[in-house]
C-alpha cells in the first residue's frame, strides 16, 4: 500500500470513530428529542466532513474538495485537473438514524478527473475497503474480486431512489425483473457499501437510479480494481463530474445478461 493510500485509510478509520460516537448518541435520545433527528444527523454529517477535510488537506495540500455537505457539492471546472477528493462523510444516513449498522465514510480521490483512490469504511463492522488505480482492491488487507457466477446464481443489489418519488415505479419494475433473473434482491441503503459488496463477490449486479457523485466515486474505483464494470443506465461510461444513475456488474455477469436494466 502506498503511503498516500495508507494515510487516507487512517483518516477514514478515525472518521468512523466520530460516526460510532454519533450512533451511540442517537440511540440514547428520548422519543421526544427524536423530533430533532434531522438536525442531529446533519450535525454529524457536517462534523465528519469537516474532520475529513481538515485531515486530508494536510495529507494532500494541493487537492480540491467536493462533498455532500456544507455547500461544496457542486463540481467545478478546475476539479478536472490535479487531485480532487470526493467525500461522503456518512453514506447510509437513514441506516445511521435507524440503527442498521450499514453506514460508511466514503473517500474518493480523482486524479485529472478520473478515479485514482477509493476508501470506504464501515465502523460498525470494521470493514475497510480500499483500492488504488492499477493496484487491486482490498477488504481489511485481503485482495478482493468480483464474483464469476452468472446472474441466475447471484444476488442483485438494488437502490430505490427514495428521494425521487417519480422514479419509484421504475425502480420496482427493474427490481421485479431482478428477482426473476437472479437469486433474489438485497437493499442495503448505502450505495457505497452496495458497490463494495459487489466488489468482494457478495452479489452479481447493482443498480440505483440517480446517485450523487460522492455516493459512487470511491467505491467505483474499488469495484473496477476488483474486476467489475460500472456504467450509467444507458450502458455508457460513468462521468465523474455529476450525479448519475449507476449500473454495476461482476465479472460473471455480462452486459447482455443485464440488457433489461438499460434505458435504450
Ligand atoms: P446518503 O445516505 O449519503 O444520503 C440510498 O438509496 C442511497 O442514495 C444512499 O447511498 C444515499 O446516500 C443516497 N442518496 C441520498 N440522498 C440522495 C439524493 N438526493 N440523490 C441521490 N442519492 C441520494
Ligand atoms: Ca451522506
Amino acid at each position: 500500500m502506498t503511503e498516500l493510500l495508507e494515510k487516507i485509510c487512517g483518516t477514514a478509520k478515525d472518521a468512523g470513530k466520530i460516526i460510532l460516537e454519533g450512533s451511540e448518541k442517537i440511540r440514547s435520545l428520548t422519543v421526544e428529542n427524536k423530533t430533532g433527528h434531522g438536525n442531529f444527523v446533519t450535525e454529524y454529517d457536517s462534523r465528519v466532513q469537516t474532520f475529513l477535510i481538515d485531515r486530508l488537506s494536510k495529507i494532500l495540500p494541493e487537492a480540491h474538495f467536493l462533498g455532500e455537505e456544507n455547500g461544496i457539492e457542486v463540481f467545478k471546472e478546475e476539479y478536472s485537473s490535479g487531485f480532487t477528493f470526493v467525500l461522503d462523510p456518512i453514506d447510509g444516513t437513514t441506516n445511521f438514524i435507524k440503527g442498521w449498522s450499514e453506514s460508511v465514510t466514503s473517500i474518493g480521490l480523482l486524479k485529472d478527473g478520473a478515479p485514482y483512490i477509493g476508501v470506504v469504511y464501515n465502523p460498525f463492522s470494521d470493514w475497510l475497503y480500499y483500492g488504488e488505480k492499477g493496484q487491486g482492491a482490498y477488504l481489511n488487507g485481503e485482495r478482493i474480486h468480483t464474483s464469476e457466477e452468472p446472474l441466475e446464481n447471484a444476488l442483485t443489489i438494488i437502490g430505490t431512489a427514495p428521494y425521487y418519488p417519480e422514479l419509484t415505479d421504475k425502480c420496482f419494475v427493474l427490481g421485479r425483473e431482478a428477482v426473476r433473473r437472479s437469486i433474489d434482491i438485497r437493499r442495503g441503503g448505502s450505495a457505497a457499501t452496495d458497490l463494495c459488496r459487489l466488489a468482494s463477490g457478495q452479489a452479481g449486479m447493482f443498480f440505483e437510479l440517480r446517485l450523487g457523485l460522492w455516493d459512487f466515486a470511491a467505491a467505483s474505483l474499488i469495484l473496477t480494481e476488483a474486476g467489475g464494470e460500472i456504467m450509467d443506465i444507458k450502458g455508457e461510461p460513468l462521468k465523474y463530474n455529476s450525479a448519475s444513475s449507476v449500473v454495476a456488474l461482476s465479472k460473471g455477469v455480462s452486459r447482455s445478461q443485464a440488457a433489461w436494466v438499460f434505458d435504450t
